[in-house]
């Protein structure tokens, strides 16, 4: 498999959480004009920046798909549209039709029009019962108990299919919950750990939805941002792994979240409702084992949770001080 230069990217489900400043970051690389943003919402909210161009995209169509590749001269596609945990446990059929036949159709895509590479993230949500909880290794079972699971661990398997059978430059990775102040994550369960900033510095209080003990891996958006284009621009010929690789930064539980908070806002105050997420978060490691992505692409993660809560509530406090703590 020849590794190629990444040129013209298309990212798809460009205006979610990860989408909008990974398309931005993208942008300021490979130029405005060369990254088009795309999503199924029918106008951009700004998210990704107004600054380059933006195309509605079901990515279950997969005619409409491939005429966005084939006229816009994409060489990589960034296959972010997804549907997550809390809401594929909603909509499984959904989730399952998202994830599954609009990575399909990227993968199809990609071995039609001969792309250079497509980059399709996976999740934490892969591992479930039967696995270690602590330090959870890169090959282990993989029995998932959510629709969101089963569906990233067969796009898992589906990006590794392609690779070996097609010779296309699939790479993944499964991300942690992500800790970002741009655009509020939805349908996660680890959402919590981003609306808790949200409510610390509005209301100085915060109803969360899993226990006080739950501990689960999380990584702050910068991190987020330089190991997916890392593993993006990685030599090729260093990956043994490709569409499944383990990124870890941080794992704590909520309520040591809580305390770091407290350390800056000493009025802080959580109460606890746990509903059908903790299950979910039940499910999946507290931390995890993340060797092979140091090994093969140089992997290596910036922010703690006291350096992530420090500039999360500076941001916030900034934008509520101006009346635009939601943008
Ligand atoms: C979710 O909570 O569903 C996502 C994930 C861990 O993939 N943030």
């Amino acid at each position: 498999m020849a590794e190629k230069r990444i040129e013209r990217i298309l990212v798809t489900g460009s205006e979610g959480q990860i989408g909008s400043e990974l398309t931005r970051e993208l942008r300021r690389r490979y130029g405005d004009d060369n990254c088009i943003a795309s999503d199924i919402k029918d106008t951009s909210s700004g998210g990704s920046g107004d600054r380059g161009p933006y195309l509605h995209l079901d990515v279950t169509d997969r005619a409409a798909f491939k005429d966005v590749v084939d006229t816009q001269r994409i060489d990589t596609v960034v296959h972010l549209a997804a549907v997550l945990s809390a809401t594929g446990e909603k909509h499984p059929l959904r989730a399952w039709n998202v994830n599954v036949t609009g990575l399909l159709n990227a993968l199809e895509i990609a071995r039609e029009s001969e792309l250079n590479q497509v980059l399709c993230p996976s999740s934490i949500a892969v591992f479930g019962d039967g696995c270690p909880h602590e330090n959870t290794p890169q090959e282990t079972v993989l029995k998932p108990t959510t629709i969101y699971g089963v569906t990233k661990v067969t796009g898992e398997l589906l990006c590794d299919y392609y690779v070996r059978r097609f010779g296309v430059d699939a790479r993944g990775l499964r991300y942690p919950g992500i800790i970002s102040a741009e655009t509020l994550p939805g349908g996660g369960t680890t959402d919590y750990a981003v609306d808790i900033y949200y409510k610390a510095v509005e209301e100085k209080r915060y109803t969360c939805f899993v226990k006080a003990d739950t501990r689960l891996p999380m990584m702050y958006m910068p991190d987020c941002i330089k190991g997916t284009i890392d593993l993006m621009e990685a030599d090729l010929g260093r990956l043994e792994h490709h569409g499944d690789f383990n990124m870890a930064s941080m794992s704590f539980s909520v309520q040591e979240l809580a305390d770091s908070i407290r350390r800056h806002i000493p009025e802080f105050e959580i109460t606890y409702e746990p509903d059908y997420r903790q299950a979910i978060a039940d499910s999946w490691p507290a931390s995890i084992d993340d060797s092979a992505a140091r090994r093969e692409w140089g992997w290596n993660p910036d922010y703690d949770l006291e350096a992530t809560t420090s500039d999360m509530l500076r941001t916030l406090t900034k934008r509520h001080s101006e009346g635009k703590l939601y943008g």
